[in-house]
């Protein structure tokens, strides 16, 4: 039993960790074992490693120092999380993977081999069966991120959020690029309407390429539901 290992990626305030609970709650009701994970994080070693990355405690490596750290904590992650859960034929909904680092630590000036080296060795073959990018132009996505950090009181941008306009603008244009480049494994979701109308669109998406009819899903989960 083999589950199945869909990844989200997007700028800041995308929508993304708002449309996985949405999806883990559809996904659920039918029966399917779920885990919603995230990155950089997800497991108790990575996680100690996101703290370092998102205070900008790590910013001084530099950014192939971050990428190298965001390589240990996904392989960490990647061993300990995802692996088990797909053997386990959970499906794991994971915030952000391999794609953000591409994108982050490649815009910021990171050589693609080294890359690409990384990614190899922190992923191991475990290649999401399906990215989902939301999209939304930079502006939108920020202006959501102050709302909520002025509505929860909860601190000022991270290590990330902080960078220029035209960073973000860049990042948007690099994560459109590599969905182009690898059209069979993402599906680029207009993220710019309601939450509810994102949400369709995604399981507009998800339920056709997995199959997921209501009728046989329990059958997909092993009797699960
Ligand atoms: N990073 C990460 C790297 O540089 N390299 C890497 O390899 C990896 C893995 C992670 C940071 O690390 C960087 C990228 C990131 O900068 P994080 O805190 O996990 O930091 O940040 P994000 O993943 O960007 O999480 P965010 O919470 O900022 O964005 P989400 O999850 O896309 O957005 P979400 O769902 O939390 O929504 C944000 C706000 O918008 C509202 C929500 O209610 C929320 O308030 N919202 C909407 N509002 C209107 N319309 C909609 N459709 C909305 N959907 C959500």
């Amino acid at each position: 039993m083999q589950g199945r290992f869909i990844t989200f990626e997007g700028g800041e305030g995308a929508g993304k960790s708002t449309q996985i609970a949405r999806l883990r709650e559809k996904l659920v009701t039918l029966g399917l074992d779920v885990v919603v994970t995230r990155e950089p994080g997800g497991s108790p070693g990575a996680e100690k490693i996101r703290e370092m990355l998102l205070s900008g405690d790590a910013k001084d490596l530099g950014p192939r120092g971050e990428a190298m750290l965001f390589a240990a904590a996904r392989a960490d992650h990647v061993d300990t999380t995802i692996v088990p859960a797909l053997k386990r034929g959970a499906w794991v909904l994971c915030d952000r993977f391999a794609d953000s680092t591409r994108v982050y630590q490649g815009e910021a000036g990171v050589d693609p081999k080294y890359l690409d080296l990384l990614e190899l060795a922190a992923v191991a073959g475990n290649t999401p069966d399906m990215t989902v990018l939301i999209d939304v132009p930079a502006d939108i996505g920020l202006g959501r991120v102050s709302r909520r950090s002025a509505e929860t009181g909860n601190g000022g941008p991270d290590r990330f959020e902080i960078d220029d306009a035209e960073v973000h603008q860049r990042r948007r244009r690099m994560f459109l690029d590599l969905a182009n480049k690898e059209a069979d494994r993402f599906v680029v979701i207009d993220g710019t309407g309601s939450a509810d109308d994102v949400e369709d669109l995604i399981w507009n998406v998800v339920r056709d390429r997995f199959d997921l009819d209501a009728a046989d899903v329990s059958a997909k989960a092993g009797g699960n539901g």
